[in-house]
């Protein structure tokens, strides 16, 4: 894969100059994203004493007849997506480990700094007791994802078994204005949103707004507010607030969001977060019948260094399912695949085939996946191409069945009329018009792209992209343009036509 290529993925370039030394960032994922494959092959290889879940069977398997709640899927892997937004440590990560058990910040200068940088992954059950001795919000209760589906109430008094209603991913996204790009690509698989907002500092911050623009944008519609670390304020500060907030979401997506109180660090209200996540967050309409997609998220190479040639495991990528059902042993294609240049400077690309070999939600294996969540698929793919998230926004699926390749696209758009997410703005506010030649980054789906634009007219552009996509007609993207050395959200656009790149056979 070509350098340009490889540059693309990380579009968190501002990350490297500000958050971590050049040097150390790749060598840091690299190594603590094989430490945690390794982790979890481990623990396949000796599991303990694992919970009993819904067996899947491939023979017996019919898509039409699956839901995002059929028993046997969700006993193994979350069907919604839910993004955790909002300003720098309002506690995004802390609710996510208290509903789901899992800490999503993970790699070393995450934690010396108490910053998350990469999106965050976290699978969780939402669970519910039908039974009327146990009353709500105690009648709901949340488990990691390999927890048993049904389970018996043990709070005094109560009897009856809590059962499994939802199992939810959390996209735990990055809330440092530096890295709105990571948020965008969070965003784009968003079925719903958790909001949090501080309870001890004003309202709005920059990234609250910024963040509830780019859900609005990608037309994210349910949102839950959770004012978060209540139990640093006073009940009459919260009420303030409480008002505060509510002119905030006036007229924005989140206009009649519930608003809850909680301490994430405290555990205050988190079985109220469970009861709204089931009643007010709802199950998404998915396409399990057409044939299977998935957008590259991570991809890893395995295998420890030195490892023996008969030993060596195929590439693994981590993503999330569009659309479609993927089985074990299914035949694949991964496009744009192997992007270089020809001599005379022209991009192209040569799709890659290969095998699905196995599939995992977190810790638990899988027959079949569907949409929702981070499924990892490992394959037959030679790890050299999977390795360091290589094939980071490419799109895996089913031969002869993905979406074309594109190098160029004409785009229709809209701009916002301010910048939102900076503090100290003066003048600089106002979002100029798009200029011929001018350099953006575009966000489709999960991935992002530089755009170059060479031609603007009305609310139509034309930009040629720094390296080809995976994707189709119609689909919506968010611009960004770099504003005092960061990428800021500016608008955001459909894709109406495009110029199609070449395929290697
Ligand atoms: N007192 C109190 N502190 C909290 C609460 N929730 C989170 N914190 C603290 O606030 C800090 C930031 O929490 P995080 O969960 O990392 O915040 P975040 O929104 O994920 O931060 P970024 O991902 O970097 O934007 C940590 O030190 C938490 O311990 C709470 O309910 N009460
Ligand atoms: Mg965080
Ligand atoms: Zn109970």
């Amino acid at each position: 894969m070509s350098e340009d290529n490889k540059k693309h993925v990380n579009f968190d370039d501002d990350v490297d100059d500000d958050l971590s030394s050049n040097e150390e960032e790749p060598e840091d994922n690299e190594s603590e994203l094989i430490a945690e494959q390794n982790r979890v092959l481990q623990q396949q290889k000796e599991p303990v004493k694992k919970a009993k879940l819904a067996d899947q069977d491939l023979k017996t398997l019919n898509v039409n007849e699956l839901t995002p709640l059929s028993p046997q899927v969700i006993s193994r892997q979350a069907t919604i997506n839910i993004g955790t937004i909002g300003h720098v440590a309002h506690g995004k990560s802390t609710v996510v480990k208290s509903i789901s058990g899992v800490r999503t910040i993970r790699f070393k200068t995450e934690m010396v700094r108490n910053i998350t940088i990469k999106l965050g992954y976290a699978n969780a059950k939402i669970y519910h007791n039908p039974n009327p001795t146990c009353s709500r919000p105690q009648s709901y209760t949340s488990r990691g994802s390999g927890h048993a589906d049904s389970f018996p109430c043990d709070i005094p008094g109560c009897e009856g078994n809590y059962e499994l209603v939802r199992h939810v991913s959390f996209v735990d996204c990055p809330g440092h204005d530096i890295l709105m790009a990571t948020m965008l690509n969070g965003a784009a698989v968003m079925d719903a949103a958790l909001l949090l907002i501080a309870g001890n500092e004003s309202c709005p911050q920059p990234q609250t707004s910024e963040h509830l623009a780019a859900v609005e944008i990608m037309k994210l519609k349910h949102i839950i507010i959770l004012q978060n670390k209540i139990d640093l304020v006073r009940e009459q500060e919260a009420i303030t607030q409480h008002g505060e907030i509510k002119r905030f979401i006036e007229g924005t997506v989140a206009h009649d969001a519930p608003i809850i109180p909680i301490s994430a660090q405290l555990k205050y209200n988190i079985d109220v977060v469970c009861e709204y996540i089931t009643k007010k967050i709802p199950i998404p309409v998915r396409d399990f019948t057409s044939s299977p997609r998935l957008i590259v998220i991570r991809s890893f190479d395995v295998n420890k260094p030195g490892e023996q040639v008969e030993e060596l495991k195929g590439g693994v990528a981590g993503g999330s399912i569009l659309q479609g059902v993927l089985r074990v042993g299914q035949e694949i294609e991964v496009r744009p695949g192997i992007v270089s240049k020809n001599a005379d400077g022209t991009i192209k690309c040569k799709p890659i085939f290969s095998k699905v070999v196995t599939l995992l939600a977190e810790e638990n294996e899988l027959q079949y996946a569907v949409p929702g969540g981070l499924i990892g698929v490992g394959t037959k793919i030679d790890p050299t191409l999977t390795r360091a998230d290589r094939l980071v926004g490419q799109v895996l699926g089913e031969v002869g069945h993905l979406p074309k390749i594109y190098i160029e696209l004409e785009i229709s758009y809209f701009l916002l009329r301010r910048l939102l997410g900076v503090r100290d703005l003066e003048n600089k506010g106002k979002i100029q018009k798009l200029t011929k030649s001018e350099m953006l980054m575009v966000n489709i789906g999960s991935t992002s792209a530089g755009a170059r634009i060479v031609a603007v007219k009305a609310d139509l552009a034309k930009v040629v992209l720094t390296s080809p996509v995976c994707t189709q007609v119609g689909e919506k993207l968010a611009l960004s343009r770099r504003v005092d050395k960061h990428w800021r959200l500016i608008g955001w656009g459909q894709i109406r036509k495009g110029k199609e790149l070449a395929v290697e056979e």
